[in-house]
């Protein structure tokens, strides 16, 4: 299998289901689309059908969205408990997984994913500050039913659709109620997202849009 992604340092869609399959262990290989480079056009063009990260290439299969990718994992290890066991708790991880992959547009415009910094001083306006007091809702609403320490109890693809929000929390100095507190030190002491913040520091490209100047 290989797994087409973006940087490690910005691309959060890319981010989900790369830790989703080192999480389960599965064997792939990286092929890392630097974004907005000279060659990413050309890069995209051969390996991403919508021009988009990330892409899984599973011998003929060709599959093209972050989401898509995760209930493909999830389907194919199905032994790995991905989704919770009880039909209305794996209903509601999914709503939850949804809400991410449609909305947050700006949590997700305004706190670009960056994985090599954490910056001062920032403010959310209204508008991210009501879809961050969203996040929130949604993370307690489930620790608090599920008793923790994933959102659902165990790891599964809710954890890593909501992955980069952990990371763009502690980018961005956002203080949360403790459950939510501790579901983003689990998500960050992962070892997978240890290993996806290494090779982060590993990169050298800049995209200067996702660059927040400290307050
Ligand atoms: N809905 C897609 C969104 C993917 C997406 O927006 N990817 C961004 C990088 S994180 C991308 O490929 N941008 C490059 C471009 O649009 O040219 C998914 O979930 O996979």
């Amino acid at each position: 299998m290989k797994l087409v992604i973006g940087n490690y340092t910005y691309s959060s869609w890319s981010m989900r289901p790369w830790l989703l399959m080192r999480h389960v262990g599965v064997d792939f290989e990286t092929v890392r689309i630097p974004l907005f480079a000279d060659d990413t056009e050309a890069m995209l063009e051969k390996w991403c059908p919508a021009k988009q990260v990330p892409v899984l290439h599973d011998g003929p299969l060709v599959l093209w969205d972050s989401l898509a990718i995760c209930e493909y994992i999830a389907d194919k290890w199905s032994d790995a408990g991905l989704w919770s066991e009880a039909a209305a708790d794996r209903a509601r991880a999914r709503a939850m997984c949804a809400e991410m992959h449609a909305g947050f547009r700006h949590v997700r415009r305004k706190m670009p994913m960056n994985c090599r910094r954490t910056v001062s001083g920032f403010t959310p306006d209204l508008d991210t500050r009501i879809e961050i007091n969203r996040l929130v809702q949604l993370f307690e609403d489930a620790l608090q039913t599920s008793g923790g320490p994933w959102l659902f109890g165990s790891f599964g693809v809710v954890d890593a659709m909501f992955a980069p929000i952990a990371s763009r929390l502690t980018t961005y100095g956002v203080r949360v109620p403790d459950d939510s507190t501790r579901w983003i030190q689990s998500v960050l002491a992962h070892p997978a997202v240890i290993e996806w913040y290494q090779l982060s520091r590993d990169e050298s490209e800049v995209i200067e849009p996702a660059e927040i100047a400290d307050a």
